[in-house]
């Protein structure tokens, strides 16, 4: 795990014992809510930050082929605020669909974490994930559709869903359908796509843990390319710290003499240069010492 995530940032994690049913359910509620009448899909937008987006992503004309729903996870429960349709009585299978998605994959990613931890022999075992399990953990779900783009059926040419990018978090979960599209980047700056599997889960390392581990551990960058005859959906889960936590390499782990390569910042500070930035922007950059 520890050679992944030093030199992809990313890795897939198999026999995780959550049943498949929770990811079924889920899936069948986003595809219900995605094949929603457009008017009605839009009372729950636009996301700002959070909420129903529509090809528009983040606040600085970043566009992709994709639709999606943002959540703002608050004290380990999700907030509708943003969207009307999922308090009505009647959302209420989506409402728990979520529910028991969110509490299974927060468990996966603390566990991961953890093994992350023991991989690199520091104390205490839960030095990352404690950040994730917090009461004041910064979480964010996100549930993606990729239209299907008959146009682009059978041509040799391919349309951005999602730009790439890396994710400012500590870590994030990723789950898709049997619809290929993930690619990241590797090392050398070329692309690799990913085979799609609906059973298992993608972790990638997040801004965040690059800077706890001083570079040890890199972010990826990674983007996802639409599909010309199949819609793709995907649910991700971004575990990221309390607002007040600073992110900075851990001393446990830095050699004797070594120097931090970042300068030290919040995650609150982080999260607004963030959202000041374009999807490609390597965000770490202005973090550099
Ligand atoms: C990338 C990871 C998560 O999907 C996300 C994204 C967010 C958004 O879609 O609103 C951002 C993007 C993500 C990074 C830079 C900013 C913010 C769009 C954007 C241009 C929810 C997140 O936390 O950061």
């Amino acid at each position: 795990m520890v050679k992944a995530c030093r030199e992809f940032g990313f890795f897939k994690v198999t026999n995780h014992g959550i049943p498949i049913d929770i990811m079924a359910k889920l899936e069948e509620e986003a595809v219900k809510f995605f094949s929603l009448p457009q008017v009605e899909k839009e009372k729950s937008g636009p996301s700002n930050p959070f909420g129903y987006g529509n090809k528009r992503i983040g606040p600085n004309g970043d566009v992709g082929w994709v639709e999606y729903l943002l959540f703002a996870v608050t004290s380990k429960s999700f907030s509708y605020t943003a969207m009307p349709f999922l308090q009505e009585p009647s959302a209420s299978s989506f409402r728990s669909a979520l529910n028991e998605y969110m509490s299974a994959v927060r468990k996966l990613a603390s566990e991961v974490l953890e093994l992350m931890a023991e991989g690199l022999k520091i104390e205490p075992r839960n030095v990352f994930s404690k950040l994730v399990m917090d009461e004041k953990s910064d979480e964010i779900f996100r549930l993606n559709h990729y239209p299907p783009c008959p146009l682009f059926q059978g041509l040799n040419y391919s349309l951005t869903g999602f730009g790439e990018h890396t994710d400012p978090q500590i870590i994030s979960v990723l789950r898709s359908n049997n619809t290929q599209g993930l690619e990241i980047a590797l090392r050398d700056g070329s692309w690799v796509s990913v085979p799609s599997d609906q059973e298992s889960f993608f972790i990638n390392i997040g801004d965040s843990l690059q800077v706890m581990t001083n570079g040890r551990f890199k972010s990826v960058r990674h983007r996802v390319l639409a599909n010309g005859s199949k819609s793709r959906v995907s649910m991700i889960y971004f575990g990221g710290p309390p607002q007040t936590e600073r992110i900075a390499p851990l001393p446990q782990l830095m050699g004797e003499g070594e120097q931090s390569l970042y300068r030290e910042f919040t995650w609150e500070e982080y999260k607004k240069a963030a959202y000041k930035s374009r999807l490609a922007d390597y965000r770490l950059g202005q973090f550099e010492k």
